[in-house]
């Protein structure tokens, strides 16, 4: 892939986002890219957690505003379907999905990390959605994940203002879970994936799956959810192996993700 790379390390793949010259903004090729790499990293059975980040001194600086600005309105539609799908190709991974937030997510690079899972940033990062200001509505889920993420007020507030946040303020109304020095953030992105790497996968999977599609729906529908999800975890041999280990005071062993 041209603009986006992917390697592995143990069972945590690290996915760049390598456009770097343009602040890693998101064109039709980056997105086509970046929906080639998660579709592989689906079939990979080896990775369990996967770590989004940018490289360069931008997460994503948001869709590419030099394609933008002369798409025509059948090129706009192609273009907002194929972010749309790689969007939710990427929330409904069943893996994990950890944003690393090493410097600007505006627009487009905002929603992208609203979109995974959990969010580490740089003390480095810059984060807004500055789309109101160049005559257009956040497009790629702003106005829908953001609000579910930091609060209807919050998000009415930083859409419409179009104010960008610094990493402590991030932090602070929960638009990232942590803030660590631009240095370690990578270490710190894989300590975080590591310790979900080493866990059950099958409990990781339903997990994630309750919390998104549960926080999408009423309560009742959502505990339904949740009871299927832990009744399909006790047809599991990791669950036998883990209680079994809890009640013999050992370690667990070999978790088989089955
Ligand atoms: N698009 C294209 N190029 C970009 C870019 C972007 N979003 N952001 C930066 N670049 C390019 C710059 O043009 C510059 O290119 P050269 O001039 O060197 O060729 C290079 O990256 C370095 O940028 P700067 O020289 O500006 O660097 P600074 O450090 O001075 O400033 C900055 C960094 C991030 C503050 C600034 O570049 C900036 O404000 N960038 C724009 C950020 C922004 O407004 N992002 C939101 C884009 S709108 C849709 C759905 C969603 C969307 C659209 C449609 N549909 C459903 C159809 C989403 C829209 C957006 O994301």
């Amino acid at each position: 892939m041209a603009y986006v790379l992917l390697e592995t390390k143990g069972h945590v793949g690290i996915v760049t986002i390598s456009r770097p010259k343009a602040l890693n903004a998101l064109n039709a090729d980056v997105l086509n890219d970046l929906s080639n790499v998660f579709t592989q990293v689906a079939k990979d059975d080896n990775i369990y957690v996967v770590v989004l980040t940018g490289e360069g001194r931008s997460f994503v600086a948001g869709a590419d505003i030099s394609a933008m600005r002369d798409m025509t309105a059948v090129e706009g539609q192609e273009f907002a379907a194929l972010a749309n799908s790689t969007f939710l190709q990427i929330e409904n991974l069943a893996k994990p999905v950890i944003a690393a937030v090493n410097g600007f997510a505006l627009g487009g690079g905002c929603e992208l990390s609203m979109a995974c899972d959990m969010r580490i940033a740089s003390e480095k990062a810059l984060i807004g959605q500055p789309e109101v200001g160049l005559g257009i509505t956040p497009g790629f889920g702003g106005t829908q994940r953001m609000p579910r993420i930091i609060g209807y007020g919050k998000a009415m507030e930083l859409i419409l203002s179009t104010r960008k946040v610094k990493a402590d303020e991030a932090y602070a109304i929960g638009l990232v879970d942590k803030v660590v020095p631009h240095d370690q953030l990578m270490d710190e992105a894989m300590k975080l994936a590591e310790s979900i790497a080493v866990m059950p996968q099958v409990a990781v999977r339903q997990a994630k799956l309750c919390i998104r599609k549960g926080m999408q729906a009423d309560i009742n529908t959502a505990l339904a959810f949740e009871s299927e999800a832990f009744g399909l975890c006790f047809s599991t041999e990791d669950k036998h192996e883990s209680m079994s280990a809890f009640l013999e005071k050992r370690e667990a062993k070999n978790f088989k993700n089955r």
